[in-house]
């Protein structure tokens, strides 16, 4: 049989705005080994194949080995797409958050090898096992099943020097599956600088362990430069887990922005307690457009159990958490960089005047939020405290086996659009709680939506007073859409698909042309 790997992502009704970079990274190294390799990532905004597309081409391909990734939210899924092409599959294994958190549980399920953490050096060792016909206990990082055992390796090794690993590659993603206009390419510009994080949160899934590790600035330019020069990148969206944690490094990458002159503008995502003014600054001199910063809550009670509080920089206590994240908006306002907020709830503890504090919170800080409000009701990932700590407790083990997702197809109601974008994490009753407390949540997000359809008109309409009417605008519609939605959601997509389909052609800014 040729060498030949097929990748897969199943669709979860959940869109991919970007390619996983998994497959970038992975597919370098299945290349590199001889293989040929196919990505087909049913999840990818634009990708409207089905589970049964997918059993053809299998059919077709015939590919040695069939590799699938997997978040804990798309479990149900990508068990419906493993059980669909399992019989067309010759060797099918498994990777990413999910596997990792639950090794066995996708054994169980049909997969044949799961490949547990960080895969890069596994992986390499796992396709020589595979293609040699070894044992495949000597293969650190992955479990599989022997004569009906769990069987599961040592820890997979930790990869210490980032710049030894291959710039991923892009190439192996069809770009018509993520990008429709011109602009939408900046989704391929993704790049993870880093690895790991030092922090501890109860609610955080660490797939990269907290052992943070960073490439090189100068690795990190190489690739910007490759995405720049390939595909004509002009915005690159750094998603590591804390962007500016190694002072040094940021330093060194934004002297390599500035003096290259290549115009190139960037975004990328923090902790509060690894920011100040001075790199505020620095940033927005190497073309730094926007941060988002994972503030998460201002309650004391919440921050502590959280476990965000950890005495970096000087912020020992919440008081000072919270102060801190105002500081850093007010210099961001300085310099003109876009501030975005991350606000988590959903906590056992928090109460009805909790969220009402919180609603206090955004209203006090909303005015220098430029870029929005992003958020979602806790959902306990596996492997992490939260989970480990209440499952049992609250009676929500393996939840992603069985909770039925809101949306079976594709559509959303406009007003989860622009408005109230996690409307359906109202359904994520881990803890029993009583239902004033999610009207306080419900309100809360509305006042969140509320201002980012603010500042979304803002941002594209110049002339105010346009820009306040299409605000007002979007408002009652989006309020129209919940009231219509509350009879059937047959009834809303009546009236609002079309209202939803014209409102994209504002997503982007004037002069983006189509490309197909
Ligand atoms: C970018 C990102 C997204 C993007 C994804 C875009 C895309 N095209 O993939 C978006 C914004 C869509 C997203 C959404 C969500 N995300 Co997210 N996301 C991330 C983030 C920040 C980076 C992911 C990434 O690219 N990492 C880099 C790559 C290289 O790592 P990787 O994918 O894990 O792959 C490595 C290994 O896992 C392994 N591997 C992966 N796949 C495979 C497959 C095979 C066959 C093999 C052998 C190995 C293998 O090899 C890779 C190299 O080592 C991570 C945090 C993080 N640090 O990873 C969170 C993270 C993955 N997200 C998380 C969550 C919870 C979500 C949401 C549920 C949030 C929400 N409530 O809405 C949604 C779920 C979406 C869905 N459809 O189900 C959790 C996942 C926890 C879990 N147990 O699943 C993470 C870990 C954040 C966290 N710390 O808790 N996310
Ligand atoms: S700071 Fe972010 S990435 Fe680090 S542990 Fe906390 S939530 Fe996870």
């Amino acid at each position: 049989m040729d060498k030949k790997i097929l990748f897969l992502k199943a669709r979860t009704g959940m869109d991919d705005p970007s390619p996983p970079m998994s497959f970038s990274y992975l597919g370098k190294i299945a290349e590199e080994r001889g293989f040929k390799v196919l990505v087909e990532n049913l999840n990818a905004q634009y990708n409207e194949k089905t589970n049964k597309d997918i059993v053809e081409l299998i059919k077709k391909e015939k590919p040695s080995i069939v590799g699938v990734h997997m978040f804990t939210n798309a479990a149900r899924d990508s068990y419906n797409l493993i059980k669909d092409i399992r019989p067309f599959c010759s060797l099918l294994i498994a990777g990413g958050p999910h596997p990792t958190a639950c090794p066995e549980e996708v054994l169980e399920r049909g997969v044949d090898i799961a490949v547990i953490g960080e895969a890069e050096i596994s992986f390499k060792y796992l396709l020589d096992a595979i293609s040699l016909k070894k044992n495949l206990k000597n293969v650190r990082g992955i479990a599989y099943m022997e004569k009906g055992k769990f069987v599961k390796t040592k820890p997979a090794e930790i990869i210490y020097d980032l710049d030894k690993i291959p710039i991923p590659d892009k190439d192996f993603h069809r770009k018509s599956d993520y990008v429709r206009i011109k602009e939408e390419i900046n989704n391929f510009g993704q790049i993870l600088s880093t690895r790991g994080c030092p922090g501890r949160c109860t609610y955080c899934f660490s797939l990269f362990e907290k052992c943070f590790r960073i490439v090189s600035a100068k690795k990190v330019f190489e690739e910007i430069k490759y995405l720049h020069d390939k595909y004509g990148i002009d915005f690159i969206n750094f998603i590591d887990d804390s962007f500016t944690i190694n002072k040094k490094r940021l330093y060194e990458l934004c002297d390599l922005f500035i003096e290259s002159k290549i115009g190139i503008k960037w975004s990328c995502g923090t902790r509060v307690d690894f920011l100040d003014r001075e790199m505020i600054k620095k940033m927005k001199e190497a073309g730094c457009k926007m941060i988002i910063l994972g503030i998460e809550t201002a309650l004391p009670k919440t921050l502590l159990e959280m476990n965000k509080v950890l005495g970096i920089n000087g912020i020992t206590t919440p008081e000072l958490y919270v102060q801190r994240a105002d500081d850093i908006l007010k210099w961001c306002e300085e310099f003109d960089v876009r501030v975005g907020a991350n606000i988590l709830c959903g906590f056992p503890w928090e109460t009805p005047e909790d969220m009402r504090e919180m609603q206090r919170y955004i209203n006090r800080i909303k005015y220098r939020i430029t870029q929005g409000f992003y958020g979602g009701i806790l959902q306990p990932q596996p492997g992490t405290s939260m989970y480990d700590r209440y499952a049992k407790k609250y009676g929500f083990e393996k939840w992603w086996l069985y909770k039925e997702p809101l949306f079976k197809d594709d559509y959303r109601p406009f007003f989860m659009t622009y408005y109230h974008q996690y409307w359906d994490h109202l359904y994520n009753d881990f803890f029993k709680f009583n239902r004033k407390y999610f009207k306080e949540i419900d309100k809360l997000y509305k006042l969140m939506g509320k201002w980012n359809l603010y500042i979304f008109a803002r941002r594209r309409f110049k002339n105010p007073l346009i820009a306040y009417s299409i605000y007002q605008i979007s408002f009652i519609l989006s309020n129209i859409s919940i009231i219509l939605f509350s009879i059937s959601l047959r009834f809303e997509r009546m009236f609002m698909e079309k209202i939803k389909k014209f409102s994209y052609r504002f997503k982007f800014r004037k002069g983006d042309k189509k490309l197909n």
